[in-house]
């Protein structure tokens, strides 16, 4: 029986925003404490984690100074090196003060604009002194309660002028840096611009230099939107896309949970870790959830750990399911492939359009068949049971 122990070579992250989580809600104050970086650090690392990651003002106060800034930048440096911590990805706060109430990259105001750019620039700067590679960007306030007030059009020019001007920015300074865009429909915008994985993927290819940008897409998010994520994951994956990934849980129909990672639709988050481990994703598995409102600092760390055991549990069931003979039996009949026919469909030519003319196929036959999908379905909740 593996003891499901994390350790960091599966690169399990938490944000400083997750731990950090005081329980405060729209409807009440917080519940307790917030947890500092660099307690954080230090316990994270005896619970076999590989990083943190942080925006801006998780670790430096918006209004410090120079001198503060790097006081406090120091004391975490010297923590993630005692405790072998990595922050492989960083991003900006670019919604929480009241100047971006309409939005950062796609505020009317070019004054808000500039203001987002210069944070981001210095965020960035931060990120890459504490090593980060990867630079999340969640446009959190990018989007409307009224649409009359802001033309969309130009919000996504607005957006797309700030992303190329970042881009180059990163050139300009040699950085080893990519970027990953995070879509969410909505909350705490009544809309959010560029509202799913979906939209982010399409948005990446108008930049000046697509093959730095990807995608961070979340589960709740994509779940929001009433979407199936690992389908969106799997996009992201097969274009080369899937920069960074955030982990967590959510009910369907809500706001934005961030629960504690598969504790909702199990088989959900069983698909999404085969599809990572199948084909091998090699970033970090970054849980972007917090603990329930209702715990204390120890609930908190039951919390980080039980993230990282559950996805540790379902990537051993996946193991089992891709081993289970009578499992891997049915898939192969399942989905039997056609050498000849394949090799026909592969490419256009007027041959092979002549070729699938002329083929007599079994309509009535096809459409009768049964799929056995229920059998398929069924083994798997048995693997995810525990049943096999
Ligand atoms: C915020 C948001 C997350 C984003 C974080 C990065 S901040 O917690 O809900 O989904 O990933 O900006
Ligand atoms: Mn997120
Ligand atoms: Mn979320």
């Amino acid at each position: 029986m593996p003891d499901y122990q994390p350790t960091p070579a599966d690169k399990f992250t938490f944000g400083l925003w997750t731990f950090g989580n005081p329980g405060r809600d729209p409807f009440g104050e917080p519940v307790r404490e917030r947890i500092s970086p660099l307690r954080g650090v230090q316990k994270l690392s005896q619970l076999g984690a590989y990083g943190v990651n942080l925006h801006d003002n998780d670790l430096v106060p918006i209004d410090a100074t120079p001198a503060e800034r790097d006081r406090i930048v120091a004391e975490f440096k010297r923590a993630l090196a005692d405790h072998g911590v990595r922050v492989p990805m960083a991003t900006t706060n670019l919604f929480s003060d009241p100047i971006f109430k309409d939005g950062a990259f796609t505020s009317s105001d070019p004054k808000v604009r500039a203001f987002a750019l210069q944070k981001t620039m210095r965020a960035i700067d931060l990120g890459v002194e504490l090593g980060a590679e990867t630079y999340v960007f969640w446009g959190g306030r990018e989007g409307a309660e009224v649409d009359a007030a802001k033309d969309p059009v130009s919000a996504l020019k607005w957006m797309r002028e700030c992303m190329n001007f970042l881009i180059y920015y990163v050139k300009d300074n040699g950085y080893n840096l990519r970027f990953a865009l995070e879509a969410k429909p909505n909350e705490p915008r009544g809309d959010i611009y560029l509202a799913t994985t979906g939209h982010m993927l399409a948005f990446i290819e108008t930049l000046d230099d697509p093959s730095v940008c990807g995608v961070n897409p979340e589960v709740a998010h994509e779940n929001m939107a009433g979407l199936n994520f690992v389908h969106g994951v799997a996009q992201a994956l097969e274009m080369g896309k899937l920069f960074h990934i955030d982990l967590n849980a959510q009910k369907p129909g809500r706001f934005d949970q961030d629960l504690r990672f598969g504790s909702e639709d199990l088989k959900g988050a069983f698909l999404l870790v085969k599809l990572l481990e199948d084909y091998q994703y090699p970033g970090p598995r970054h849980f972007d959830a917090h603990a329930y409102r209702t715990e204390d600092e120890d609930g908190v760390w039951e919390f980080c750990a039980g993230c990282m055991r559950t996805y540790l549990i379902l990537k051993e069931k996946v193991r089992r399911f891709n081993a289970d003979p009578e499992i891997q039996g049915l898939l192969a009949e399942i989905r039997a492939g056609d050498a000849h026919l394949e090799g026909l469909m592969q490419s256009f030519s007027p041959d092979n359009a002549r070729a699938i003319a002329a083929l007599s196929i079994d309509r009535i036959g096809l459409g009768r068949a049964g799929r056995r999908y229920e059998k398929l379905d069924q083994l798997t909740i048995e693997v995810l049971l525990g049943a096999r």
